[in-house]
């Protein structure tokens, strides 16, 4: 068992759940986990199917023996599926009545009640069919909007970060039982000193390589969360034109009036494949209201976290700032001069900005959208290798190379201390893939999944 949790001492409700998507469909699949799933098919459609092999069957209320559906069925012996425990499926017509009676019968059956959200995935985990960032990337296939997300997502699922982290895992439990024959063979000082640089040589190679693996440019959580794009800017620039003609749509109000945005708006853009968020600001100024203040607080704050800002500048302005007047650790900014379409343009050097453009008639709009296909798939670089796709796996390698890097430094003063620190080092890459996480870690981590998953 995988976690600190005891599932097979605990006889288990069997769960229901529309596994398909909601709505009037054609055909809505209803699944069944758990030690009552062949009684329930067994009574509401009598016969049992064979084992994996669908059958149209007519479908009754266990009690009433009221008819409510002729429909698909599929009987799934456990412990071969994918929750480990006996599953059986109704492929019923996907109508609302339809649906309701299907959840009726089946409630009807002794041990039968509805699945709460994430309960499947959480038993499959709980029977060892899948770790912690398997279980994630299925989520994260579920919600992928983009090609990339969907190709990271389901490497994810099929477990290339969880042999990754349980590779590394491995390496550390070998490289602390080296460092524990020091410690048994203390009396024979050769063997013990070699028994200790050997385990402690492997640790120091392993965070070489965890060090790699970190320093990603972010490119998995790029891909997961969004490229962070935000336009920034002095008020009436065309921040808000800009961010309506990037989403084709009406995002923003757009005014004459200087200070019109003061909340951060965000439109979602798909780059060639890649998912950007795209965040309309204040535009920044001294001397104004609270409310138009607290805009510009939060602009500064967005900028500051973006991983690209769209610096913009007004063609039809006496003069602008080239570059914003804050600092940021990771951005890069693209200087963007707008309105060249009006006419009496003073004597702005264009020459001094990436692009172009104007937001009111789309003149350079399609050439910038290109430069930031070509910034993100940039940013991303090559999306084959495994990435970290989530903060909580980067936390998880962070202690991970902090006990390595303490194991190194009570190397001198003592073996069982380095010892320790390369069990804490592993641990922390058994946390990654829910080795020995608490109950409420991984509840958190499930009751993201939708119901039905
Ligand atoms: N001629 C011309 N006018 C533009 C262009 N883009 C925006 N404008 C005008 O400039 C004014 C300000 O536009 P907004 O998009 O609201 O500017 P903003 O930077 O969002 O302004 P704040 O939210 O107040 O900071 C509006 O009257 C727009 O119609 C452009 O490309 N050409
Ligand atoms: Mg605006």
């Amino acid at each position: 068992m995988a976690t600190a949790s005891t599932p097979s001492a605990v006889p288990h409700d069997t769960i229901f759940a529309l596994s398909s998507g909601g709505g009037r469909t054609a055909v809505a699949v209803v699944r069944v986990s758990g030690p009552a799933a062949g009684i329930a098919l067994e009574r509401i459609a009598a016969p049992l199917p064979k084992p994996r092999f669908a059958a149209l069957r007519k479908l009754r209320h266990p009690d009433t023996g009221e008819e409510f559906d002729h429909a698909l069925v599929l009987w799934f012996p456990g412990p071969k599926t994918e929750t480990g425990e006996d599953i059986c499926e109704l492929h019923v017509h996907g109508g609302r009545a339809v649906l309701a009676a299907a959840y009726e019968a089946l409630a009807a059956v002794p041990g039968c009640r509805p699945a709460t959200a994430g309960e499947f995935a959480r038993r499959a985990f709980d029977n060892g069919k899948l770790d912690l960032t398997t279980a994630e990337g299925i989520i994260d296939l579920i919600d992928a909007d983009t090609d990339a997300q969907r190709r990271q997502a389901l490497r994810q699922a099929s477990g290339e970060l969880a042999a990754l982290y349980e590779g590394w895992r491995r390496e550390l439990i070998e490289a602390r039982m080296l460092v524990e024959a020091a410690i048994d063979f203390s009396d024979e000082a050769d063997i013990s000193h070699l028994a200790e640089t050997n385990g402690l040589a492997r640790a120091a190679s392993l965070a070489g390589t965890i060090k790699h693996h970190l320093d990603d440019g972010r490119r998995g959580e790029i891909v997961r969360e969004g490229f962070r794009i935000v336009l920034a800017g002095p008020p009436n620039v065309g921040k808000s034109s800009l961010m309506n003609a990037l989403a084709r749509r009406d995002v923003a109000i757009v005014s004459d009036e200087p200070g019109t945005t003061r909340d951060i708006l965000e439109a979602r853009l798909d780059l060639d494949g890649y998912m950007a968020i795209v965040a309309d600001t204040a535009g920044l100024r001294e001397a104004v209201g609270a409310v138009e203040q607290e805009g510009i607080r939060r602009a500064r704050r967005r900028a500051e976290e973006a991983d690209l800002i769209v610096w913009i500048s007004d063609a039809t302005a006496p003069s602008c700032e080239l570059a914003p007047d804050f600092a940021t650790s990771t951005a890069r900014t693209l200087r963007v001069l707008n309105k060249i379409d009006a006419s009496g343009m003073p004597s702005m050097n264009r020459t001094a900005f990436d692009h172009t453009i104007s937001a009111r008639t789309g003149q350079g709009i399609a050439e910038l959208v290109t430069a930031l296909g070509a910034i993100v798939r940039n940013a991303i670089g090559s999306d084959d290798g495994p990435a970290i796709t989530q903060i909580r796996h980067r936390r998880h390698l962070e202690t991970c190379l902090d006990a390595l890097a303490s194991a190194q430094a009570a190397g001198d003063l003592g073996t069982e201390l380095a010892a320790e620190q390369l069990r804490l080092a592993a641990d922390a890459l058994g946390r990654i893939v829910g080795r020995i996480d608490p109950e409420d870690i991984l509840d958190e981590v499930f009751a993201r999944f939708c119901i039905g998953k």
